[in-house]
């Protein structure tokens, strides 16, 4: 009995470990033919260990990639983020001319009111943890 309590104990304690909180998240609505969108949202970190974003997909869109806006000599660039840490206690915050979820050639219409689903991926070890997320379609 001790066992089991302490093997579901330790179960538990991996599923949570790895995984921010997810608030405020959405995906800005475009014009019917734009190839390109763009999500947005905040992670918490609210676990005392370093959370390493690596990788965001959606099986709405052909490519994903995680980037930041920035403007360097008058020039907006993106530039692709191989992985963010998220320090314990901390946010990362996707907002417009910041860092987004760039998502590119939709495989359907999406619509303003739709929810897609992304899933963000980090790194655990040598293992990737996938969060799951349906990101509600707005225009703000
Ligand atoms: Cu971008």
């Amino acid at each position: 009995m001790r066992l089991l309590t302490l093997l579901l104990l330790c179960i538990t304690t991996l599923a949570n470990a790895q995984l921010p909180e997810v608030n405020d998240y959405w995906l800005q609505a475009a014009p019917p033919n734009a190839t390109v969108m763009a999500a947005y949202g905040t992670l918490e970190n609210t676990s005392d260990k370093e959370i390493v974003l690596i990788d965001a997909y959606s099986p709405a869109f052909a490519m994903t990639m995680i980037h930041q806006s920035i403007v360097v000599d008058g020039v907006a660039k993106m530039i692709h983020q191989d992985e963010i840490a998220i320090k314990p206690n901390e946010k990362l915050v996707f907002k417009p001319g910041s860092y987004h979820i760039m998502l590119m050639q939709p495989k359907f219409k999406i619509n303003k009111g739709d929810a897609i689903k992304i899933n963000l991926i980090y790194k655990n070890g040598e293992k990737r943890v996938v969060q799951e997320l349906w990101f509600p379609v707005e225009f703000r």
